[in-house]
């Protein structure tokens, strides 16, 4: 990257000392991660800003949601500044509170809303959290989408009468359909049958009634357009290129995608994985590509590849650069604060509740 750039985030980072705490995410750029305090996922880096109640200014180098879940997380002092106010993510927009209201209203219509528990995955806005939070609902990573649906699916035990393995409960899983389906399929022995799709864009999410009442998992039609880019052809590829190869994706890849791989697990897992392999051993990867670049750059005794032969960066975490990062420090130092992200209170409350419980989740 520009030199002078590098010189200039540096002197602004000095100027600024332990008033700024810098955020990176796994997926953002080399130019960037170079000037991040702490690397992590989106639940690392939560909980790393909720650390630092010190710090004046989080910087967030990632996405939208996750700026908005270090304000919902940090003190009301501090200020959450996202370089780009354009690195939105395509998951989290497709779940719109509206449609997702409108969801909510069908299945109470339909005598069902009571039986059903809504979960989001962190990768949701703000508004959907809240949603999920005032509706006795608990938000879900990755690595923890089990324990958040073990969680919901025992709340049927609390409706009276109700049997605990027949239990009445329903998961609304929003918004990306493929950890939905994974987790209760390969995870938690339900079958695809248990599962339906509800797309907000057709009348009744284009499911009969019927299909509604009988599902144990409502998933949102949303998906990631980075990891839903990988197919069950690129794992067949992959494997008749490179005999003996080890295929790691994580899950919000598509289910038959990682139904044929040898290791689905999230980015803080996929990073272990790699740090506890064998020298020699072959690896095709299927998540971000910056970083997969970077694990294959930490592992040269490995053979660290990306699962897909076409570029494919999440071009919204790319969206954050250095000259961004530049500017968004330069003007702190100015005293000035730059695309400050904030939450407003009453949301903030409701989308609390669904964090601290999934920081309950035994
Ligand atoms: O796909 C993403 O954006 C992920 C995995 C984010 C995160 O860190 O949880
Ligand atoms: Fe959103 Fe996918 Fe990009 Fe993550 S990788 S920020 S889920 S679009």
């Amino acid at each position: 990257s520009d030199p002078g750039l590098v010189e200039r985030a540096a002197a602004a980072k000095a100027a600024l000392g332990d008033r700024v705490f810098v955020l990176g995410h796994h997926y953002q750029r080399d130019e960037v991660i170079q000037f991040a305090d702490v690397t992590g996922d989106s639940f690392k880096l939560a909980r790393e800003a909720a650390a630092r109640p010190d710090a004046e200014f989080i910087v967030f180098c990632g996405v939208h949601f996750m700026a908005e879940s270090a304000d919902i997380l940090t003190t009301d002092a501090q200020r959450v500044v996202l370089p780009d106010l354009a690195a939105g993510c395509s998951m989290a927009d497709m779940a719109v509170l509206e449609q997702v209201e409108q969801c909510w209203d069908l299945l109470s219509d339909l005598g069902i809303a009571d039986d059903v528990v809504p979960v989001t995955y962190m990768n949701s806005s703000a508004d959907i959290k809240g949603f999920v939070g005032r509706n006795g609902g608990v938000v879900c990573t990755s690595s923890n989408a089990k324990r958040a649906l073990d969680w919901a699916y025992a709340q049927g035990e609390k409706v009276p009468g109700a049997d605990a393995k027949q239990s009445a409960t329903k998961v609304l899983f929003l918004p990306d359909q493929h950890l939905g389906r994974n987790t209760a399929v390969l995870e938690m022995g339900y079958s695809l049958d248990d599962c339906v799709l509800y797309d907000p864009h057709k009348p009744n999410g284009g499911l009969t009634d019927q299909q509604l009442r009988d599902a144990k998992m409502i998933l949102w039609r949303g998906h990631c357009s980075v990891h839903g880019r990988f197919t069950l052809e690129n794992v067949q590829a992959v494997r008749q290129q490179v005999p003996g190869v080890n295929i790691l994706v994580h899950p919000e890849c598509r289910h038959e995608v990682v139904t044929a791989a040898d290791y689905v697990g999230s980015t803080e897992y996929i990073i272990k994985k790699l740090d506890a392999a064998e020298p020699g051993s072959a690896w095709a990867v299927g998540t971000e590509l910056n970083l997969v670049r970077r694990l294959a750059a930490a592992h040269p005794d490995k053979q660290v590849m990306f699962l897909e032969k076409t570029v494919c960066y999440c071009s919204t975490m790319n969206r954050i650069d250095l000259p961004h990062l530049v500017w968004a420090l330069e003007e702190l130092v100015a005293g000035r604060v730059p695309n400050q992200i904030t939450v407003d209170p009453d949301t903030a409350h409701h989308a609390r509740v669904a964090l601290d419980q999934m920081l309950a989740l035994p």
